[in-house]
């Protein structure tokens, strides 16, 4: 038996975190459904693996190494059956589209102009963290029922469990490389924890209209509420992705419009063409690049390679994302591109519950900056930096204007 070398073998998570999308066009040419020594599993990068094998009966979820590591069981991203039925149940309700549009525009309206009023009159601002992630956590934490924790907390929660949730990197015994960087996240939780819980010791006995005080009691035989240890990992879930993601969506779709000077302008002039730049925005930098996995649940074959039962396989949505063989020059921002669907959402039965959530938290941030700061322009002194391969947006951006 001959074994080859393969630069597959190479791969660094350095390189992956840094700029994924090198690497992912080699894998997408050569070998679109790799073992990857670094991350431990198969890599889906095309749309077409991606996509068939997050529908596929023959695979089901699982969450990745160092996502369980992370968040614990049972987190909806990684169960099955009727544990994901029941959690499903559990989260979806207040993510139906005709309930949020019952009270989304008075939940971010005012929250995106607060912070607005912040910066609007000194003609310069850092945008990622002085809007997009405030929004996003703002938005999403008054609706759980966070209203007590600060913005600043919740950002800082979603970072160090990002940071965890994606450090992926190990040896060749399948052991990680950096197993102090889960060092944050766990701190991270005790505290996350010892906030939480007196919450939720008062929601059990005085529920209201929060979200957590409906995942603890409702579908609950009365006078029952779902244990705290099986909320806490979907928990996790909400207080990393959904906490982060808009906020990334938000600094990506920016930064795109930014390189299409054009397209920012018509995009001001016409606010109804906003949902268009954000989901362009999602597809060209996907917030959720490569966090989400699938495991076999027999021998398949996929793509000519012979999958075992029991193979993990990583959905590389932001490489499918930038397939050449659904969108011409994946690598540029154009908002005049044929619309087609894109996999920033996923697809199947794990998709995103909140796609519609998400996508308005972005659509009333976006129009309420331009609105506010129509002749915003990016402050090209400084280049802007992307930084993520589990999770990708910008670091910082930095916008000056005429006041
Ligand atoms: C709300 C979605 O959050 C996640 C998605 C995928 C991986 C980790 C997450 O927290």
């Amino acid at each position: 038996m001959t074994s080859t070398i393969s630069w597959i073998d190479d791969i660094t998570m350095t390189e992956l975190e840094r700029n994924p999308y090198l690497v992912y066009e080699r894998l997408r040419a050569e070998s679109p459904l790799a073992y990857v020594p670094v991350l431990g599993s198969y890599v889906a990068s095309t749309a077409d693996i991606c996509r068939s094998i997050a529908t596929s009966p023959d695979f089901e979820a699982v969450i990745t190494k160092a996502g369980g590591r992370t968040f614990g069981h049972p987190a909806v991203i990684g169960v099955n059956g009727p544990i994901h039925d029941d959690l499903r149940s559990m989260v979806d309700p207040a993510l139906q589209p005709q309930e949020v549009d019952r009270w989304i525009d008075d939940l971010v309206r005012p929250i995106a102009r607060r912070y607005l009023s912040e910066f609007e009159d000194a003609g310069r601002a850092e945008l990622v963290g002085g809007y997009c992630e405030p929004v996003s956590v703002r938005a999403l934490g008054d609706l759980l029922g966070l209203k007590s924790v600060s913005s600043d907390k919740l950002r800082e929660w979603f970072h160090k469990l990002s940071r965890s949730f994606t450090n992926a990197g190990v040896d060749e015994n399948g052991e990680f490389t950096n197993p102090e960087g889960f060092d944050e996240a766990d701190a991270a939780k005790e505290e996350i924890r010892s906030i939480v819980d007196p919450l939720i010791d008062n929601w059990i006995v005085n529920p209201d209209d929060s979200a957590i005080s409906h995942w603890l009691h409702d579908g609950m035989p009365d006078g029952q509420t779902r244990d705290r240890d099986y909320i806490y990992p979907t928990l996790y879930v909400y207080l990393l992705g959904a906490m982060q993601e808009p906020g990334h969506a938000m600094g990506s779709t920016l930064v795109g419009l930014f390189t299409r000077p054009d397209q920012l302008e018509q995009v001001i002039d016409e606010p109804a063409l906003i949902p268009r730049a954000i989901s362009e925005g999602m597809r060209w930098t996907s917030p959720i690049w490569s966090a989400t996995a699938r495991i076999s649940t027999k021998d398949v074959e996929i793509a000519g390679v012979e999958l075992p039962e029991g193979s993990v396989v990583l959905l590389s949505y932001g490489s499918a994302n930038h397939d050449h063989t659904v969108y011409d020059r994946p690598s540029e921002y154009d908002i005049t591109r044929p619309p087609l669907p894109h996999l920033a959402f996923g697809a199947g039965n794990h998709a995103c519950a909140g796609i519609y959530f998400a996508n308005q938290v972005c659509r009333i941030g976006l129009e309420e900056l331009l609105e506010t700061i129509p002749n915003i322009e990016r402050d090209t002194s400084s280049d802007v930096e992307f930084w993520g391969w589990g999770f990708r947006g910008p670091t910082a951006l930095h916008a000056n204007w005429e006041v």
